[in-house]
């Protein structure tokens, strides 16, 4: 028979999306990619494997500097503000990077430069002088964010010029239907501009057959795999990896026609990676923790030991195992883009797996930051302190590893106090509780007793869930494996119910001592499998039962004094759950108001009108305004003439609202006004705009106005 010699791989190198320093992290954000993370580097650090699990902020491209302008403050701001956030709410979730990095640090900057000039002297790129779109308003070129318009794909109107966030197609902005600046709204003109492309067309066929192999060998997701084939079947393109801004990493000065050009951020971002693990081994080797924690013992390392965890190397008995862990908007970027980076260099190893997810929505709707529709990380713990396991275990249980999922707070309310209250939180409880009952909470001796049927069985049982569980956290199945501890809670408490200890201890003090014992193996068995799903938990559960760790494996021994359990996960009582819907509603509804005052106050019992796009609503100029002056129009009893301050310019407008206001009441009166209305002429007076009105269902007329708020002002 003939064997093929496959050897484990000597470490792994896992990374997590290196998440926009443009906004704070939300429920989406855990599910989507860093709890699958967590609990993949923390299963294979427990079993001694060599380990290391990075990440950081992504500060650069459109996405800061959009923001920037939003706030009104400088892109730097944004991400020093983000950054910090971010790493807190990473922290207090205990997601266990052994670095969490910036792309603004200067062994960024080298690394991301340095990739540049590899590829250039490699002859990856080409340079395309090409027409690109610009902003004659804002004089600057569009991409990425900047511009968005229809996906030529799926036919999402709000499509951005890099990427379809809906179809997840990979876009150049030439390729939209309908573009718009998203600075100005104007139409973009054509503008003579050079860039690097990345000859992706040249790899073609060198990626689609690392693609096919790793995907097999590895035994990659369905849905990963199937969008790979399909930007294969498409053809790869050129891919411009440079752009003209003022916000990111410079094109080595050196290079000619760098000037004013930056890199792309999709190519500096997963460099973000390599110069994060830079980063670990230089203060591993310095003993020092700027950037990075202290989540494993990285021995004696050198500065120069991060190429052992990203660089090609021919030992089949030294291979280091790739894995990134991604949300499934990133597919294309981690298994096309940055493959074929890494493979044009020539020395850095490829992904070994992609195990991306899909998305997390909120409550029917997808979660969505600037629609403030998101279960924020730090508000959630300022409402529920120190329950971080159980949002954790509500997120793995939901996780969309395979097809979209959905957070409720219903569903965490039930799986909350049902799942980990009356299953696990009451097991642990009962164990310590007859312990202490029984045998002043000391782990019982005990001399030969027969086993039982249930013994064996529970025994049994335990042995293959195990085995299951690490199966499935081997494929990256989390939900699976956490169900796989559940299923152990449950079978502990069936074991008690079963032998009932309370009863037998009458009769044979013996055999309740073995069962006590049994009990507790369950429970050591639990804590440790619980370890990369619920490390906090586990963390209790270790405490209460002072479980002995000896060479990587956990006892109870008999003798151990166990601590009176506290209550593991208390009710999450329907108040609880209220506040947080209405949380969610409210800013629905100031999501709404924001969007369109006028739409709010009109007569509720109208059908709506047909649904209109954003643009539509976008056309819209409308402004605060003052009612200066009033007359009635002679021979129109509906019409009154009225001079109008809009802030910028004073406009005559003819208003049917003489039956309802006289004109000396309504002088002075604070209005909104639409104001780019196409003049009308109205019994031979031009009228050059609009007052807005309510109507109630009685038909009698209200102004729409915006409290105090002086005239000129924009209405959005
Ligand atoms: N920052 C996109 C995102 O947050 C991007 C990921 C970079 S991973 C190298 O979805
Ligand atoms: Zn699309």
């Amino acid at each position: 028979m003939y064997f093929c010699s496959m050897s484990e791989p000597k470490r792994y190198t896992i990374t997590a999306a290196l998440p926009y320093a443009n906004g704070p992290l939300h429920i989406g954000h855990l599910a989507g990619a860093y709890i699958a993370a967590d609990i993949y580097a923390r299963y294979l650090r427990l079993q001694g494997k060599d380990v290391i699990f990075v990440c950081g902020s992504d500060e650069h491209g459109a996405a800061i500097t959009i923001k920037a302008k939003k706030e009104n403050t400088t892109p730097k701001e944004i991400v020093d503000k983000y950054h910090a956030i971010i790493r807190k709410s990473f922290e207090d979730f205990g997601i266990s990077f052994d670095i969490y990095h910036r792309t603004s640090e200067p062994v960024h900057y080298e690394t991301s430069q340095e990739f540049f000039r590899i590829l250039n002297d490699k002859n990856a790129f080409e340079v395309i002088e090409s027409e690109q779109y610009f902003d004659e308003e804002a004089k600057q070129f569009l991409a990425d964010r900047y511009i968005i318009g229809t996906c030529p794909k799926c036919g999402n109107e709000n499509a951005y010029g890099d990427q379809c966030e809906k179809c997840g197609s990979s876009l150049n902005p030439t390729d939209l239907i309908n573009p718009k600046s998203t600075i100005s709204g104007s139409a973009p003109v054509l503008k003579k501009t050079k860039h690097w492309f990345l000859k992706l067309d040249e790899q073609q066929e060198g990626i689609k057959k690392w693609l096919e192999e790793t995907s097999e060998k590895n035994n990659w997701k369905a849905h990963v795999i199937g969008q790979c084939k399909s930007w294969i079947n498409d053809g790869l393109r050129p891919r411009a990896m440079t752009r003209d801004l003022d916000w990111g990493i410079p094109v080595p000065p050196e290079i000619d026609g760098s000037e004013g050009k930056v890199l792309y951020v999709w190519l500096d971002a997963p460099i973000g990676y390599i110069s994060a693990t830079k980063q670990l081994f230089k203060e591993k080797a310095n003993n020092k923790t700027e950037f990075s924690y202290n989540h494993r013992d990285f021995g004696n390392v050198n500065e120069e030991d991060w190429k052992k965890y990203w660089k090609i190397n021919n030992d089949e008995n030294d291979k280091t195992e790739l894995i990134h862990f991604i949300g499934k908007d990133n597919i294309v970027f981690h298994c096309i883009t940055f493959p074929a980076i890494l493979k044009a260099t020539e020395q850095y190893i490829l992904p070994d797996n992609v195990p991306a997810n899909e998305f997390m929505n909120l409550e029917g709707d997808k979660i969505s930051t600037s629609r403030n529709w998101a279960v924020w990380l730090h508000e959630y713990l300022q409402d529920f302190p120190g329950r971080e396991d159980e949002l954790r275990y509500t997120l793995i249980a939901n996780m969309p590893e395979n097809k979209d999922s959905e957070f409720t707070w219903q569903d965490f309310q039930n799986r909350v106090n049902s799942e980990l209250g009356n299953n696990l939180g009451n097991f642990v409880k009962r164990v310590s509780d007859l312990l202490h009952k029984f045998y002043d909470g000391v782990v019982p001796e005990y001399y030969g007793s027969q086993t039982t049927e249930f013994d064996a069985d529970a025994i049994m049982n335990i042995q293959s869930i195990k085995t299951e569980y690490e199966n499935s956290i081997d494929s990256y199945r989390f939900k699976d494996a956490l169900f796989k501890c559940m299923e152990i809670s449950s079978l502990g408490n069936k074991y008690l119910q079963d032998t009932e200890p309370w009863k037998v201890i009458k009769v044979d003090i013996n055999r309740v001592a073995q069962i006590m014992n049994i009990a507790v193996s369950f429970v050591d068995v639990l804590s440790d499998l619980l370890k990369p799903l619920l490390p906090k938990t586990s963390k209790k559960i270790d405490n209460i039962f002072n479980i002995v760790v000896n060479n990587g494996y956990q006892f109870i021994p008999s003798g151990t004094k166990i601590n009176q359990s506290q209550i593991l996960f208390p009710k999450i009582e329907d108040e609880q759950v209220q506040a947080q819907i209405e949380k969610l509603n409210k800013s629905k509804a100031q999501q709404a108001q924001q969007i369109s005052p006028v739409v709010e106050m009109t007569n509720a019992l109208q059908p709506a009108k047909p649904e209109i796009t954003y643009d539509d609503f976008s056309k819209l100029d409308i402004r605060t305004g003052k009612i200066i002056e009033a007359e009635k129009v002679p021979k129109a009893d509906k019409l009154l003439k009225l001079l109008v301050d809009i802030g910028i310019e004073q406009r005559t407008i003819v208003s049917g609202i003489a039956e309802h206001f006289s004109p000396e009441e309504i002088v002075g009166k604070e209005v909104s006004v639409l104001i780019n209305l196409a003049p009308r002429k109205l019994r031979g007076i031009e009228s050059n705009g609009m007052i807005l009105m309510a109507e109630d269902a009685n038909g009698k007329l209200y102004f729409v106005n915006a409290d105090g708020v002086s005239a000129g002002n924009i209405i959005k």
